[in-house]
Order: structure tokens, then sequence, then C-alpha cells
């Protein structure tokens, strides 16, 4: 068992019966939808709703029931990857792409559980880039207003030589801030910024981290 196999599945017992369960992206998150599926092929009765469309097509894979979010309120618990964790559980999410559908599902959980392998424990985030999703629209406004705003490199995001574009429909540029000493205020900026639909960092949102060992021990924080 690795790191993420270890968090994954260690988040994946904490899902119960009748539970609305969101479920992250990424490869950590791969393994916690990989055992809830199998619990529930052994009866666990659960709903879910994905954060991306290569979650769905996984829990369809593993015959989790999706349903969409006009069914429920709310959720119960949301299981989710991360780039970076920093000692307050801040976050920085997004590397995958899916952040703008992981903070909407990850503050509308009653719980909130973030799985990391060791290595995303940092004393302070900003060395993983910060993904910042741009409405398409006059996006090379936003960039340059962006960039008049911090002193750092920007790269909007590719794929296959061309622009990558969200399950939204919308860009990620990508910020190498090296540091963000103040994780809150600058999410508080990024969100003030006309054009910027969401960014990657995850404030005062997560209440659990389940931290991976490549050992196969896990930590609950
Ligand atoms: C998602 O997947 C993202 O928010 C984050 O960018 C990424 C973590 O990936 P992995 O679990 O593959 O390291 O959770």
């Amino acid at each position: 068992m690795n790191a993420k196999q270890a968090a994954g599945y260690r988040a994946a017992e904490l899902v119960q019966d009748g539970m609305v369960v969101g479920l992250g992206t990424g490869s950590t998150a791969y393994y916690a939808i990989e055992k809830i599926g199998e619990r529930v092929a052994q009866g666990l009765q659960i709903r879910a709703i994905a954060t991306s469309n290569a979650s769905e097509e996984l829990a369809l894979k593993y015959g989790i029931p999706l349903i969409p979010a006009s069914e429920v309120e709310r959720l119960d618990i949301a299981i989710d990857g991360a780039d970076e964790v920093d000692p307050e559980m801040a976050l920085i999410k997004g590397g995958g792409g899916a952040l703008l559908r992981e903070k909407l599902v990850a503050i509308n959980s009653d719980r909130f559980i973030v799985i990391a392998d060791s290595g995303k424990m940092v004393p302070q985030l900003g060395q993983f880039k910060l993904p910042i999703e741009l409405v398409p629209f006059c996006y090379e406004w936003t960039l340059g207003q962006l960039k008049r705003n911090y002193d750092v490199q920007f790269e909007m995001r590719t794929r296959d030589g061309e622009l990558y574009v969200t399950d939204n429909g919308n860009y990620i540029v990508d910020a190498a801030f090296g540091k963000i000493p103040s994780p809150a205020q600058l999410s508080h900026e990024l969100k003030m910024m006309t054009g910027v639909v969401d960014h990657g960092l995850f404030v005062d949102i997560a209440d659990t981290v389940i931290v991976g060992y490549e050992d196969g021990r896990t930590e609950m924080i």
C-alpha cells in the first residue's frame, strides 16, 4: 500500500450508510473512490456528487450512485486531495484543474476531509503554483491586472498546445508565488477581481486532514 492509497482508503472508511458524499479528483481521491466503490458493492447505501468529469466516470465504473446537486441541499461528507497543506489546514488545490467544483463541493459539505501523502504537508503554502481560474472573455486583461498586482510569474495552463479548458469552460493561470505569507488575504484579494472565477486557495474549509505515509501508516489531523 502506498501513501496515497493509505490516505484514500482510511477516508473511505468514514463514509456511512445514507450519506451524500462528495467525490474528489486526482490520484489520491482515486483510491478513496475505489474503496467506496468496493463498499457499495458490499451493500453500503450512499449517493454521491463528483467534482470532475473524470471522477464521475470513475464513480460510474465502480457502481457508485450519482445524483444531481439539485437533489440535495448539502453533502454529509466530501473527500478530496490537495497539492499543499499547511499547519493551519489551509490548502492549495487545483493542480488537476477541478478547483471550482472541488471548492463548491467542499464548502457545501458538513465535513470536508483532505487526503494527502506526507509530501504535501508544508510549513508555508506557495511552492506549488497557485491555479487561478479565469473567465475566457477578455482573459488577457485579467491576466494583465494580475501581473500588475503581483510581482510573480504567471503562466497560462495549456494542453496539447492549446489553452487548457476546465470542466466549466474556463481557463487556468498558474501563479508562482513561492511563498504565501497570508493565504486568507490573498484568497480574498483574488476573489475580489473581476474576471477571476475562483482560485486554488482553500482557507478555513478543511475539517480533517488524513496524511498517508509510504509505509502504509496514516495520521488523522
Ligand atoms: C485534486 O487533485 C486537486 O485539487 C489537486 O490539485 C490534486 C491532487 O492530486 P493528487 O491526489 O493526484 O496528488 O484533489
